[in-house]
């Protein structure tokens, strides 16, 4: 029997990882795409790594990069993909603002060059094609909450290289019948959350402040607002939009709200810090009560020159043409993450502790 093949652009990223496992346990020959990087960038998918040396794989990763469509015609000629799924993305919004063109050439010309790729080698009746849509369409809302008729009104260089790649999209479907979606989905996270994002910068930081390995974790925008849910939720969404009789776009939420502030303060909670907040603006912060020491502090390095204030989905349409619903609350999402960053931490102090250096000691 021949195993159904899955392309995944982006594997070594947060969904990456956790699609490529959903995959392989569905039964899929799963592809990935890995860039060069002068370090291993494969922590996230080691444990489902398969040695090239071994002869029957299902698993099997290829160099390549969305900037260059020669790298990517070869990979898909050769795999002859059931299903790609584009994650591969430059997915830091602020970053965007200091690597536009960049952002622009991987995010919105990379979603091109893969569809071209389908097109150039005939598999238009083929391949289906899952695009990476984002929340950060809305941008400056015109509606709440946000659903999939909701106008866009992109923030930020990705949000408006995204923008392209959504319209890429739906304009290839209509005019050559792939079966192509996006999945604008709103932000989701996991112990496998990039350092950088806000999220895992608050669950890391405050674990690595209780510690004893960090001072104070400096923050920007507190009063942001996002849908947030799980990363492990998501990712099933994103296979079930590729199996229905047509392609269709769907918003992906939870449909709940919370602050940057409310992340943190819930983090808080959850390692017993207590916690007395002052000031607001660049002036907010949170001391802890028992030792008079500053843990949460504003550096306005962290505003973006032209901010998403607030992001709150409905998803009615997934729940309602896909029988989707989210499975994880933000309650247990928050909880998730913070043992996860609490344990790495009491872990690296440990290693400290016996005169050794451990491997990931950077402050985000
Ligand atoms: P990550 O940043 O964790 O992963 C991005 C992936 O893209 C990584 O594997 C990265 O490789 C790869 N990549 C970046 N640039 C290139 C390039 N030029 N060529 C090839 N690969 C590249 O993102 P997430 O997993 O969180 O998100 C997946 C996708 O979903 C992204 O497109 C993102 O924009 C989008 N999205 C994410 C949301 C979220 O909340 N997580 C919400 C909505 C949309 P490397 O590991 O080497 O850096
Ligand atoms: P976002 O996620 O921009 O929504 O994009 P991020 O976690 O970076 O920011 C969320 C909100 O928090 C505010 N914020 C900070 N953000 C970061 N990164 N660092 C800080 O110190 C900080 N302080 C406050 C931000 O200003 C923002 O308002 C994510 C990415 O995964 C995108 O790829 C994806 O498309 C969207 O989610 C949906």
């Amino acid at each position: 029997m021949t195993l159904k093949k899955a392309l995944i652009t982006g594997v070594t990223g947060q969904d990456g990882a956790y699609l490529a496992e959903f995959l392989l346990k569905k039964g899929y020959e799963v592809h990935g795409i890995k860039r060069r990087t002068s370090l291993f960038n494969t922590a996230r998918i080691d444990h489902i790594y398969e040695d090239p040396h071994q002869q029957h794989r299902n698993f099997i990763l290829h160099y390549g990069d969305m900037t260059d469509s020669s790298s990517l015609i070869h990979i898909v000629q050769k795999v002859q993909p059931d299903e790609i799924y584009n994650l591969a993305a430059q997915s830091h919004v602020a970053v965007s603002f200091e690597e536009p063109e960049y952002t622009a050439n991987s995010d919105a010309l990379g979603v091109l060059r893969l569809l071209e790729a389908i097109r150039i080698l005939g598999l238009e009746k083929k391949t289906k094609f899952y695009q990476a849509s984002t929340s950060e369409l809305y941008g400056l809302v015109q509606e709440i909450p946000q659903k999939e008729t909701t106008p866009f009104y992109p923030r930020s260089p990705y949000a408006v290289a995204k923008m392209y790649g959504y319209w890429i999209v739906v304009n290839y479907r209509e005019a050559y019948g792939i079966y192509a979606c996006n999945g604008i989905l709103f932000n989701h996270e996991s112990p496998m959350r990039g350092e950088t994002f806000v999220t895992r910068k608050i669950t890391r930081g405050m674990a690595r402040i209780k510690a004893g390995l960090q001072d104070t974790l400096f923050l920007g925008n507190m009063d942001a607002k996002r849908d947030w849910g799980h990363a492990r939720d998501y990712i099933e969404m994103q296979w079930l939009m590729l199996q229905q009789k047509k392609p269709q776009d769907f918003v992906i939420a939870t449909g709940v709200q919370y602050s940057v502030r409310d992340f943190v303060k819930r983090c808080a909670e959850l390692l017993e810090m207590d916690l007395e907040w002052s000031g607001n603006g660049v002036d907010e912060k949170a001391v802890d009560k028992a030792t008079g020491k500053t843990i949460v502090a504003v550096d306005p390095r962290y505003f973006r020159p032209t901010e998403v204030e607030t992001l709150l989905g409905d998803p009615s349409k997934a729940k309602r043409e896909l029988g989707w619903e989210p499975r994880t609350t933000f309650d247990e999402l928050v909880r998730e993450m913070i043992e996860a960053d609490y344990s790495a931490a009491k872990r690296d102090a440990l290693v400290i502790e016996h005169g050794y250096k451990p491997f990931n000691v950077r402050e985000t």
